[in-house]
């Protein structure tokens, strides 16, 4: 783990910005997280506040668009996303956020699957990290307290989702 954590979790952050990372053990192994986490055409498998989302460019590889609209009550409708790494292998995936009503500028972010338990039940340890501008009015407490809250929230349901799709393919 340490090396792979190193090599994808290691940020250039300019003084503007603020970086952070969440960590999250679920109790499905890599290949059924990974099946979730991989489609980044579909991130409403997963995350709750997204209402509905559009590929608008690309081919499913490195450089693909997506569009995103969340639901109501937050602080944006719809942002604009580019997939950045799609390492089937090492299991990560990575991506920009390019446009958008919303502060989190030049947001981006890493996520990394790796494996867990020896012999008894296999799960995963997921990291997501991520680096994004503070908005001009915003402290970077609160920028990473806001971010870290949905990073979190999406990581929660990641493992129900994941979790479940485990108990039925048993
Ligand atoms: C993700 C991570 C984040 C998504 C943020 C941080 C966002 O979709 C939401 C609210 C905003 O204000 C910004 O992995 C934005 O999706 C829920 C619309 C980008």
């Amino acid at each position: 783990v340490p090396d792979a954590v190193a090599r994808y979790h290691t940020h250039t952050v300019a003084p503007n910005q603020c970086c952070s990372a969440v960590v999250k053990e679920i109790y499905a192994p890599v290949s059924t997280v990974w099946s979730v986490v991989r489609r980044f055409d579909n991130p409403q498998a997963y995350k709750n506040f997204v209402k509905s989302c559009h590929v608008i460019g690309g081919d499913g590889n490195v450089g693909t668009l997506r569009e995103v609209h969340v639901i109501s009550g937050l602080p944006a409708a719809r942002s604009t996303e580019r997939l950045e790494i799609l390492d089937e292998e090492r299991h990560v995936l990575s991506f920009s956020v390019v446009d958008g009503d919303h502060k989190l500028a030049n947001y981006r972010s890493v996520t990394t699957l790796h494996p867990t338990g020896d012999g008894g039940e296999e799960g995963t340890v997921v990291v997501e990290s991520y680096v994004v501008d503070v908005p001009p009015e915003n402290t970077e407490e609160d920028t990473c307290v806001f971010v870290d809250t949905i990073v979190r929230c999406n990581l929660h349901s990641l493992a129900q989702t994941a979790e479940n799709l485990r108990r039925r393919n048993k």
